[in-house]
């Protein structure tokens, strides 16, 4: 395999609006972040995978795009964006901007030509369909985010297509005026130094709607193949992609170097493991752990050699990992370095979402009014409507809400958790008098420090980055037990997934093998016994060769 800078590289994702307020408007921004650099600096992050902070109307918190070239007010001015570049730099931290460009704002100046008249040349910007003899959608394709995904224009007497709000249209990614225009927009953004893209729901811009085929469609490679051509192929830039619906197979489509399109791509075959097949993420199923480690194991082989994994628990979409999969109470500490461990020994980038190094949880708010995420209010609506209890709902949102992920940073015990001064746009989690960053950069044995020390293994060990990966205890109910191999060397990975103690009968090749301690109590050379004790939530990592 070729090496890339980016093979061992960390990346940490921002969602400005929650992560620190430098003005007092009770927003995130772009100040704010620059404030926190030295501390990034300290965790030992390569790269931020910035979310939007351009022009937006902010229906979904700037995934909903009215200028691509523009800095929303709220988080500052493209002089600052330039500024946050510079100063990340400096630091040996790049920056990842977030391409949202599966559709754009209804206020992005393209939407507004195209709605002005059938006959303008931004008109097929966009996706427009004819109702159907009775003046209802051309079908009954759905929004993510709940209702028809066809919103009526009154003007035209047509429906536009959105896979989202009905305030983000689709582009129509079959028109080569809108690839040139997003080409464009990305060479200016690469001019500007930045690191490379997150590309938000890339694998619907291939969508063929009349076949009703959203995901994967016989365009989609062949329009990024063409995006590496025009615009990032040439950079030394890392991109991933975000693809919901992505198999290993389809995977190494994305991230075979040899078919020069992208460097990875996000999957959610982990997270969806977890929803109702009927009801999704607002009906979760209790996390099945031997499930959980055949989805691993599977994406570890087969991406193997020939294309590359991102590793995450959570992100800006996704619930707490440590109230997802760990103990939010008694084993806090303990259960967010374990799912730490278990994650950042694996084969591939590992992604820290903001809180997440210190352990931050979900949130229980007693209102929904007390909630921001259009796709929960949206869906509280309509599952209410349909008759789901109130309280199913709440459940539902609690479990696997955005705004989970969303509430703001807590920096320290002060007012606000050091976020801001003024009244914060999305309520705090109450326990940040608990958990903040001061009180964990004050503790040695944070999960702050944990994360800062597997971010430092990954520089220093070869088979931690290129190793393959052997499973172990597949069965087991409790552990998660893999090890990694490159030629002589060897790492051991072991990581109790449970409240309670647990003996562990290693397989005999094991037994008796001596090696340096590298996570837990056990930084020590250390001989392996048949019988490896671990207390709850704990991790053992060795390694030998
Ligand atoms: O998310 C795509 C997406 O599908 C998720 O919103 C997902 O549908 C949902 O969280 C699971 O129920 C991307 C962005 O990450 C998200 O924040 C945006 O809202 C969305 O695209 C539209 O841009
Ligand atoms: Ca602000």
């Amino acid at each position: 395999m070729n090496k890339q800078w980016w093979h061992d590289a960390v990346v940490y994702q921002i969602y400005p609006r929650s992560f620190c307020d430098a003005n007092g408007d009770g927003i995130g921004d772009l100040a704010g972040i620059i404030g926190k650099l030295d501390y990034l600096q300290k965790l030992g992050i390569d790269l931020i995978w910035l979310s939007p902070v351009y022009k937006s109307p902010m229906d979904d918190n700037g995934y909903d795009i009215a200028d691509y070239q523009d800095i929303a007010a709220e988080f500052g001015t493209l002089a600052e964006i330039e500024r946050l570049i510079a100063e990340a730099a400096k630091r040996d931290i790049r920056i990842l901007m977030d391409l949202v460009v599966n559709h754009t704002s209804d206020e992005h100046p393209w939407f507004l030509a195209a709605k002005s008249s059938p006959n303008s040349p931004y008109r097929d910007y966009y996706i427009w369909r004819k109702p159907q003899a009775d003046g209802s959608p051309p079908d009954d394709q759905r929004s993510f985010f709940g209702g028809s995904a066809w919103e009526f224009d009154e003007a035209s007497g047509e429906y536009f297509f959105h896979l989202f709000s009905k305030r983000q249209p689709d582009l129509n990614w079959e028109n080569p005026a809108v690839q040139q225009e997003v080409h464009q927009m990305m060479n200016w953004w690469l001019d500007k130094g930045i690191g490379g893209f997150r590309m938000d729901v890339i694998d619907l811009i291939g969508k063929q709607v009349d076949d009703k085929i959203l995901t994967n469609g016989p365009r989609l490679h062949p329009l990024l193949q063409e995006m590496h051509r025009a615009s990032f192929g040439p950079r030394n830039v890392l991109t991933v992609g975000e693809t919901w619906s992505a198999t290993p197979q389809i995977a190494r489509m994305y991230s075979d170097p040899a078919r020069e399109e992208l460097s990875m791509v996000f999957q959610f075959e982990h997270v969806t493991q977890t929803w109702d097949p009927e009801h999704g993420k607002w009906k979760p199923r209790p996390f099945d752990l031997v499930e959980f480690k055949r989805i691993i194991a599977k994406w570890q082989t087969e991406l193997a050699d020939s294309g590359w994994n991102s590793l995450f628990w959570n992100n800006h979409d996704l619930p707490r990992a440590v109230s997802k999969y760990g103990d939010p109470g008694r084993f806090r500490v303990e259960s967010a370095k374990m799912l730490a461990t278990a994650l950042h020994c694996l084969k591939g980038t590992p992604y820290i979402y903001q809180g997440e190094e210190i352990g931050m949880t979900n949130v229980r708010f007693d209102s929904i009014d007390d909630y921001q995420d259009i796709e929960s209010l949206n869906f509280y609506r309509e599952r209410t409507d349909a008759g789901v209890p109130h309280v199913d709902m709440m459940e539902g949102i609690y479990a696997n809400g955005r705004d989970n992920a969303r509430t703001p940073m807590q920096w320290d015990d002060s007012f606000n958790a050091g976020f801001s001064d003024g009244t914060p746009w999305l309520k705090l989690n109450p326990n940040y008098r608990q958990v903040n960053a001061e009180a964990a950069l004050a503790d040695p044995d944070s999960i702050f420090f944990h994360y800062q020390r597997l971010i430092s293994l990954r520089k220093e060990s070869e088979v931690m980055v290129y190793g393959d990966y052997q499973q172990l205890l597949e069965e087991h109910p409790q552990v998660f037990a893999y090890q990694r191999r490159l030629g002589e060397q060897r790492l051991l990975v072991l990581n109790n997934f449970s409240a309670q103690p647990v003996e562990l009968d290693l397989p005999t090749e094991l037994t008796g093998i001596e090696g340096q301690g590298l996570i837990g109590n056990y930084s020590l050379r250390h001989r392996l016994d048949e019988r490896v004790s671990l207390a709850p939530y704990e991790s053992f990592v060795m390694a030998f060769s």
